[in-house]
């Protein structure tokens, strides 16, 4: 059955995102490196250090570990400007529907973002005492594929893994969510991938799903 549904934060709760390519691309126009969506997509759910080490790929020249963290730092307050005006009205069709659907069905709710800025986000869209259980960026060392990320949000619900539906828009995600034994629904992008147990064109859909498996 689903006795939990983690989901990812950015991409899936909230269109940040859009804010994170636009503050991958000012960076990228700055350094003269090539830089589009198709390129960004590999970013979805990828931490920010592995981001920057896809984006130099395109790179003619050699980076120093000194000039990265340079330019960590500057994509990290470029996005976090973006945030500033982030609010309720951008949490993404569905969500709160879906949200009210678990809990009146006795299902726990967590977030497993790679974020290290998921408080502050859950905080802006007013969500910050929504969740039974976070778990994100800053409490672990492998990002997604490795389901580190969602074997902590299950360990913090205390739900088995076999007994949890991540929902994701990366295909980092959708592996990861794999990789843990655990069930994923994938929403945008990660349809692409087909590689989840259910795809799904609106998340409302996941009631069905709820439905269905239990
Ligand atoms: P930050 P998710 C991920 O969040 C994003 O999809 C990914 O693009 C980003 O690089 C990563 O968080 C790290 O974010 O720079 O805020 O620590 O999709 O796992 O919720
Ligand atoms: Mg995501």
């Amino acid at each position: 059955g689903i006795k939990a549904v983690i989901f990812d934060l950015d991409g899936v709760i909230v269109s940040t995102d859009e804010y994170h390519y636009k503050a991958w691309k000012s960076i990228s126009d700055k350094e003269n490196i090539n830089f589009d969506r198709t390129i960004n997509n590999r970013l979805r759910g990828v931490s920010r250090a592995e981001s920057l080490e896809i984006i130099l790929e395109k790179a003619n020249k050699e980076y120093t570990q000194e000039e990265k963290e340079v330019l960590l730092e500057e994509k990290n307050n470029v996005y976090k400007k973006l945030l500033t005006n982030l609010s309720s009205s951008e949490i993404l069709e569905g969500v709160n529907e879906v949200i009210d659907y678990l809990k009146s069905n006795n299902i726990k709710v967590a977030i497993g973002s790679s974020s290290k800025n998921t408080s502050l986000i859950l905080e802006k869209i007013g969500l910050s005492n929504t969740f039974d259980e976070i778990a994100d960026g800053t409490m672990i060392t492998k990002s997604k594929p490795d389901p580190q990320v969602f074997i902590l949000a299950a360990n913090k619900l205390g739900v088995s893994e076999k007994d949890c539906l991540v929902v994701e828009d990366a295909e980092a995600g959708v592996e990861a969510a794999l990789n843990g034994n655990m069930k994923v629904a994938a929403v945008g992008d990660a349809i692409k991938c087909n590689k989840a147990t259910f795809n799904l064109d609106k998340l409302i859909k996941l009631t069905d799903i709820v439905k269905k498996n239990n």
